[in-house]
């Protein structure tokens, strides 16, 4: 595939809300779908796109109230794909942009798609500020271990011993541990998954999304280019082992103790330090408040004192103030 530099940021007229008066039409796959993904038949990501238009369509947003945003990527084409608010922003950059997507729109559902190499090396210290301030949105990384657009060069979760063309001898440097990077820097809501699994992907966007925070899904999606087979010991379909959390039902059973408590940290990091391919689900999730709804009580009380003034009045003021 070749490299993307535009940023591009698209309203389609079907992200516009009907009148009041009118009933909503249906959002259908067919409104979501924008662009066709031009990713290399067989890449992961193809099945990524499909649960999350599943999931759009079951929980049936408000179709201009999507807002999809990535850095650069293959994995980061995911905006041209979807038919609604959408931006393709500077490698690594989606997590500070989103953030101020928002906190300034706290009615829009903010989701972010991005790959290994956008999240955790050049994007790797706005994820980490993203996961301490517990901005909400939903950030998905599809991880396959490589650069995939810029051809194959050694990622932050490349194995040691991965030949590429930075490393043609062999990666030396000790991967990136997503979930326990994840865990470390505060985000609220921590999960893996895998792309051949689409029920339980979708099942994982959807509680991210019902959480109210941080919600980082990573989910492990196949460079059939550049990295193929990298994932086949945890695709029953190749005869490995999808094996899931098991979370506690908190049913006083026998059986509960030996099960995970999502809310605790500790144990998060026990999953996450199992070998590869480890388990999926829910590692983490905790209800630490949010910047948003931190800022919202200051900005209420902000706008008190100044007798409730508008956005345009306040702004009117201070350039009254450099007259
Ligand atoms: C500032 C900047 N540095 C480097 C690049 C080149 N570049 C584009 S995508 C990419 C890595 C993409 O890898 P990943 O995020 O894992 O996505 P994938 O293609 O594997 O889905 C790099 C290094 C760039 N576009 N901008
Ligand atoms: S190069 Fe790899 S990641 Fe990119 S579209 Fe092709 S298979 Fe997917
Ligand atoms: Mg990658």
């Amino acid at each position: 595939m070749s490299e993307t530099t535009t940023v591009a940021a698209g309203v389609s007229p079907a992200t516009t809300a009907p009148p009041a008066s009118e009933p909503r039409e249906k959002l259908t796959k067919k409104a979501i779908t924008a662009d066709h993904p031009t990713w290399c038949p067989g890449c992961g990501d193809f099945a990524v796109l499909a649960a999350f238009y599943k999931v759009l369509e079951k929980r049936q947003l408000d179709h201009e109230k999507i807002v999809t945003l990535a850095g650069i990527g293959c994995s980061s084409r995911f905006p041209y794909f979807v038919n609604g608010h959408g931006v393709h922003y500077i490698h690594g950059r989606a997590v500070p942009l989103a953030s101020g997507i928002s906190l300034a729109r706290p009615d829009l559902h903010v989701f972010l798609f991005g790959g290994d190499g956008d999240g955790f090396s050049i994007g790797g210290n706005h994820l980490d500020h993203g996961a301490r301030k517990n901005i909400n949105m939903t950030y998905f990384i599809m991880d396959n271990f490589v650069y995939g657009l810029t051809k194959k060069q050694t990622s932050p979760t490349s194995p040691i011993g991965f030949k590429s063309k930075t490393d043609p001898t062999g990666a030396i440097d000790q991967p990136v541990n997503p979930m326990k990077k994840l865990i470390a820097g505060g985000a609220t809501f921590i999960a893996r998954t895998h792309a051949t699994q689409v029920k339980h992907m979708m099942e994982m966007i959807e509680r991210a999304f019902d959480h109210q925070g941080f919600s980082v899904i990573e989910c492990l999606s196949e460079c059939v280019e550049f990295f193929p087979d990298v994932f086949d010991p945890a695709d029953p379909k190749k005869g490995g082992s999808f094996e899931v959390v098991q979370e506690k039902k908190w049913d006083n059973t026998p059986e509960d103790e030996l099960r995970h408590d999502v809310t605790d940290e500790l144990a998060a990091y026990k999953l996450a330090q199992l070998p590869f391919p480890g388990v999926f689900g829910v590692f983490y999730q905790n209800d630490r408040p949010t910047k948003n709804s931190l800022e919202k009580k200051w900005i209420e009380s902000s706008r008190e004192k100044t007798g409730n003034a508008s956005d345009l009045q306040l702004l009117q003021k201070t350039f009254d103030r450099m007259k």
